[in-house]
């Protein structure tokens, strides 16, 4: 079934925790993490085109956070404040307006919702917002509890499903956790369902993408080796 989505300013975006440290080579990755970045990216344009509010979390741990191995949790350490780990990806292309929501910062809490020990509620409701649309990272943890949480406060929700990925721990964990959110009453999207991601260019793949910022850094060197004409003629006359 293709659905229509038209998204309105009452509408909201939600990107979670698409960090370094959840995707390939980071210190938790999730299995594809990486490619929900170009999808997300694409959702990101329908959002902004409809000045609907774009919110991307983060996992924001203090050193000593009571998930990780090291204080006899169950995850490896990962999204330390401040690291680089705990960075968005750098090709996740995140308005300069975007509302950046940092949360389990708590050393003896975890918190796997944005709606955990946040702000985000009384932010979207005081913007007006009354329908949430999520994707990111991980479908069986920080996606699953923040969808939850959005439904029991009265949000519609929506899953994006071609912009998660989940970690599977136990080898039906994602699928678990999908049939929970559409249980909740969470709905459940891709692309195709928006008649706006139509008209966008298609993005080039991963490689393409990771390829381009070497392009610039070359460029730059460049043109500042290149001879600058009669400035410089004058300083080595003199
Ligand atoms: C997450 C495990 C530990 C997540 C965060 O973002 O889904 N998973 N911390
Ligand atoms: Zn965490």
């Amino acid at each position: 079934m293709t659905r229509n989505f038209d998204i309105k300013c009452t509408d909201a975006l939600i990107i979670v925790d698409v960090q370094n440290d959840f995707c390939p080579g980071g210190a938790l990755p999730v299995p594809e993490g990486d490619q929900v970045v170009p999808v997300l990216n694409d959702y990101i344009k329908i959002f902004k085109k409809a000045m609907a509010p774009i919110v991307a979390t983060r996992d924001w741990h203090p050193q000593n956070h009571i998930s990780f191995t090291t204080q006899g949790g169950p995850w490896p350490p990962h999204c330390i404040q401040n690291t680089e780990g705990a960075k968005f990806h750098y090709n996740l292309k995140l308005p300069e307006d975007t509302l950046i929501i940092s949360k389990a910062t708590d050393p003896l809490k975890e918190a796997y919702s944005g709606f955990d020990g946040t702000a985000l509620e009384s932010i979207l409701k005081v913007a007006g917002v009354t329908r949430v649309f999520v994707g990111g990272l991980a479908t069986d943890y920080c996606v699953k509890n923040t969808v939850l949480d959005a439904r029991k406060l009265g949000f519609e929700a929506i899953l994006l499903l071609d912009a998660v990925r989940g970690i599977n721990v136990r080898p039906n964990d994602v699928k678990n956790a999908i049939m929970e959110m559409l249980q909740s009453g969470a709905g459940q999207a891709t692309l195709e369902d928006f008649p706006d991601a139509l008209m966008f260019p298609q993005d080039s793949d991963n490689e393409d993408l990771a390829k381009k910022p070497l392009i610039k850094v070359d460029t730059k060197k460049k043109a500042r080796m290149r001879p600058r004409g009669k400035y410089k003629r004058v300083r080595t006359e003199q």
